[in-house]
């Protein structure tokens, strides 16, 4: 952790960062802590140079039945990387492939390297996306182009995923890290309960129609009236100087 910033980094390189339960279990552990930790603001995910991660664990899972994975929850649990109230941003270099692409998509900003590659390539080993692929990609990037990623499987480098709109910016291999922390830093200095109600009404709008989105966008407007750091950003707007914000 390093100001109100928390890194979490996948640390699984023999096996390209693959999603095992395991380690999904540890992540969605480790987030709800940071999540629950006033001191943190902001949280990074990253993985290694070679992969942020290669997909959900082929191995543990080729043996598995259709009643084991549903009894087990074991996309479900994926979904609470979702439920943290705090911005994701994921660091992305290497490979970012099935699971692992869905797992940066279920953040909130993706920022790559220019070694990084994004793919969905479940169809090559007989399966589809099963954890947000199909319906994220669809809206990140527009079906026509995640119908032709989902059923070649084939990857595409950062630069086009920049391209498409699913990563905000690339950067060279050894300046993603310090450039995450410095957009981290950002916005953890913005004020937090705003930072909260903007991501949960941008989330909206990737998740529900226009209309309730609207609805939800106005409500969390109105709410946020009732801060101090509302009061605290316009008087610092007026008397042009720096706000001060509380979280409050
Ligand atoms: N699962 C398990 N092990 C993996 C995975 C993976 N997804 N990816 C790589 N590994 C392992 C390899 O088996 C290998 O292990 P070992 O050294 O013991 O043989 C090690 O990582 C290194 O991998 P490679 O030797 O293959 O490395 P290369 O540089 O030659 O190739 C690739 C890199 C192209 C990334 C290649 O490893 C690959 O194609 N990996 C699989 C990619 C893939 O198909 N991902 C999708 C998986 S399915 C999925 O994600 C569905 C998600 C649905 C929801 C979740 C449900 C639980």
């Amino acid at each position: 952790m390093r100001g109100a910033v928390a890194t979490l980094t996948l640390n699984r390189p023999k096996a390209l960062n693959a999603l095992s339960p395991e380690l999904m279990d540890e992540l969605v552990a480790a987030i709800a802590r940071c999540d629950a930790d006033e001191s943190i603001r902001v949280l990074i995910l990253t993985g290694g140079p070679k992969a942020f991660a290669a997909g959900a664990d082929i191995k543990a899972m080729s043996q598995s039945t259709p009643m084991k994975m549903l009894t087990s929850e074991i996309i479900a649990k994926w979904d609470r990387v979702r439920d943290c109230r705090k911005p994701i941003i994921a660091a992305v270099s290497g490979y970012a492939l099935g699971g692992g692409c869905e797992l940066a998509m279920m953040c909130d900003i993706i920022i790559a390297s220019d070694t990084a590659k994004f793919g969905q390539p479940e169809i090559t080993i007989g399966v589809i996306p099963g954890a947000g692929g199909t319906q994220r990609l669809t809206r990140a990037i527009g079906p026509y182009r995640a119908m032709e990623l989902i059923l070649t499987g084939d990857m595409i480098s950062a630069q086009e995923a920049a391209s498409y709109g699913l990563v905000s910016r690339v950067y060279p291999a050894d300046e993603l890290m310090a450039a995450a922390q410095a957009m981290a830093e950002k916005i953890a200095a913005r004020p937090p309960l705003a930072v909260r109600m903007a991501k949960d009404a941008v989330r909206y709008a990737a998740e529900t129609t226009v209309r309730e989105g609207l609805e939800i966008e106005k409500r969390n407007f109105y709410l946020l009236f009732d801060t101090y750091d509302q009061k605290e950003g316009m008087a610092a707007f007026a008397e042009k100087r720096k706000p001060e914000f509380r979280g409050e």
